[in-house]
């Protein structure tokens, strides 16, 4: 997916590998951003850096929303993402549904930082496809994440309209969503086609994105859509104090959250 480009970091040692049923997964140790998570040779997350994407993946749909009770995650097998859910603790229960069990297993040894998240006792798993297990699901969730792998692999369908479709099912009313939506450097036009279906599903759709030195031109984007139509999800609807901001977070702010949908005028002109 990234032509003409790579990214190198220096391996101190292999931790694990494993042909799981749908991806390769690799874990190494690094010299210097901690162990790293790696499926189908593409980087998903390292200790060092891993909390810019997984704070703002989560806090800008979750302050967007003004009483998040019940949160579904599709993907993040890591546990990142759970683990800043619960953050809120207006969270009564929180379901993670991701394809591989390989994920779960390997980041419970390898990757604890991370899956503490699956230690807190709100959170549900659900081992299976994404698509599939929403499609069982109508008005049920206040806030849904879909921190997903790249299209190119066994996340392929959580990147089309019909996905969409089932996302807005399957929120309640003023619900809110936000996905992985790779890097306006790269795949511009990827972003752009998101966009117009997302705009043909949801009323409010908005894409921001954050920096993370180990993804692919070091940054990655997110989708952000609302039902409400009359919601502003480019200003955070629920914000805690500066003190609170800096306890629980080491990326995300109020400040952060406006900040991060503010583009440059390459990506403003499509996405717009
Ligand atoms: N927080 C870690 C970042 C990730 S992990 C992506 C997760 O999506 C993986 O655990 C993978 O098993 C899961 N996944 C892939 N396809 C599906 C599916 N169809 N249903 C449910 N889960 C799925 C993402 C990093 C993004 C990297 C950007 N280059």
């Amino acid at each position: 997916m990234w032509p003409g480009q790579a990214m190198s970091l220096r391996v101190n040692q292999i931790l694990h590998v494993e042909k799981s049923k749908y991806q390769d997964v690799l874990i190494f140790e690094s010299t210097d951003y901690g162990n790293v998570l790696v499926l189908d040779s593409v980087i998903q997350a390292t200790e060092r850096d891993e909390f810019s994407y997984q704070e703002m993946i989560t806090h800008l749909a979750m302050n967007s929303h003004p009483n998040p009770k019940k949160v579904l995650v599709i993907g993040g097998g890591d546990g990142g993402v759970l683990r800043e859910v619960v953050k809120h603790d207006c969270v009564e229960q929180a379901i993670l549904c991701d394809i591989d069990e390989a994920v779960i297993r390997c980041s419970k040894k390898y990757l604890p930082s991370m899956s503490v998240g699956f230690e807190h006792p709100n959170v549900k798993v659900h081992i299976g496809d994404g698509f599939k297990f929403l499609e069982e699901y109508k008005n049920e969730f206040d806030v849904i994440i879909t921190d997903s792998s790249d299209p190119d692999g066994p996340a392929e369908s959580l990147f089309q309209k019909p996905y969409f479709e089932l996302l807005h099912g399957a929120l309640k009313e003023g619900g809110v969503i936000t996905t992985q939506a790779e890097n306006q450097w790269l795949h511009l036009d990827m972003i752009e086609n998101l966009v117009k279906s997302c705009r043909e599903v949801f009323p409010v759709v908005e894409y921001a994105y954050t920096t993370i030195p180990t993804y692919p031109s070091g940054q990655i984007g997110f989708l952000v859509c609302t039902k409400d139509s009359t919601r502003n999800v480019k200003v955070p609807l629920r914000k805690w104090t500066r003190e609170e901001e800096e306890k629980l977070c080491r990326y995300y702010n109020a400040d952060i959250h406006a900040a991060s949908f503010v583009l440059p005028n390459f990506a403003r002109n499509k996405l717009a």
